[in-house]
């Protein structure tokens, strides 16, 4: 696949890293995008993987437009807390109050993970957008899970290829400080889940590890076999030349692959001070086998 001239689209597209991530400049997110725009933005998008869009403003139709220009966007219905009552679309990813009491999404995301790798519908990408965020810290990383792949031994890559990796969501980082009733819930929801262990990209055919933080085993292998290579691979793709670190601004739009990348919301930040985002979700393909 050739990639599109983003210039002829206006887009100027700038590395942030050397393993992935790349700041567009010469879009507005709530100008409805030609096709040509949507296009370019995702050549850009399945060659860095993470795309950042500065100094934008806030208004949720407007992101939703540009958001389903890339695809059919999840409601949400595995994790149905949190979202915005108009647009279910839209999950807040916060630390203010709602409903009186401090949001659970304040703490998510804190372990390394794709999105909805524990549903039947792995997530295709997000897009979250930065309102309010603490003076120092709250960063973001993600790291290339196409390079990961790469840079394994063609043995291993080959020993992969043939496995399905469980997912469970009991192993996001936190839950069990959650409400119980709402884990209860989301854990009713999401059973065990197996994905294959090596996802391949739709548009670009790349292939990518797809073992995080939030895999108990692999298929058919016992705990104690798979923990030490679930606990190698993560180790492998979160090496920090691997990994792109961002520094949130409010305005940021930050759009990443999860077919092709992790990320971990990292817990850098003091907690009395806000950090308001909103997250779109693109929606998977159907995948997987409930395990248990
Ligand atoms: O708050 C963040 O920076 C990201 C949290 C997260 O994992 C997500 O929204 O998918
Ligand atoms: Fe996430």
């Amino acid at each position: 696949m050739a990639p599109l001239d983003t210039a002829a689209a206006g887009l100027t597209v700038t590395p942030l890293a050397h393993a992935l991530g790349a700041e567009i400049v010469g879009v507005d997110i709530n100008q409805a995008p030609s096709a040509d725009l949507v296009a370019a933005i995702r050549s850009a998008w399945n060659r860095h993987h993470v795309i950042v869009f500065r100094g934008q403003q806030f208004e949720a139709a407007g992101m939703l437009r540009f958001a389903q220009a890339f695809g059919a966007l999840d409601d949400h219905a595995a994790t149905p807390f949190y979202r915005l009552e108009e647009y279910p679309q839209l999950l807040q990813i916060t630390n203010r109050q709602i409903g009186g009491k401090p949001s659970e999404t304040r703490n998510t995301g804190r372990n390394w993970h794709s999105d909805y790798s524990y549903t039947d519908h792995p997530a295709a990408a997000s897009m979250l957008f930065c309102v309010e965020r603490p003076p120092v810290g709250g960063d973001t990383m993600f790291c290339n899970m196409v390079r990961a792949y790469e840079e394994l031994s063609p043995p291993l890559r080959a020993f992969l290829d043939g496995l399905d990796v469980v997912y469970d969501v009991g192993l996001t980082a936190g839950i069990n400080e959650r409400d119980p009733a709402k884990t209860a819930e989301v854990r009713r929801l999401n059973p065990p889940i197996a994905h294959p262990a090596v996802r391949v990209h739709p548009d670009s055919g790349l292939r990518a590890l797809y073992v995080s933080e939030r895999s108990s085993h692999f298929h058919g292998m016992t705990a104690a076999e798979s923990r030490p290579l679930i606990d190698h691979l993560c180790a492998h793709a979160t090496r920090p030349e691997n990994v792109y670190r961002h520094v949130w601004r409010p305005g940021d739009l930050v759009c990443w692959d999860n077919r092709t990348t992790m990320h971990v919301a990292l817990a850098d930040f003091d907690q009395t001070k806000p950090r308001h985002m909103l997250r779109a979700t693109l929606l998977g393909e159907k995948s997987g086998f409930v395990v248990g």
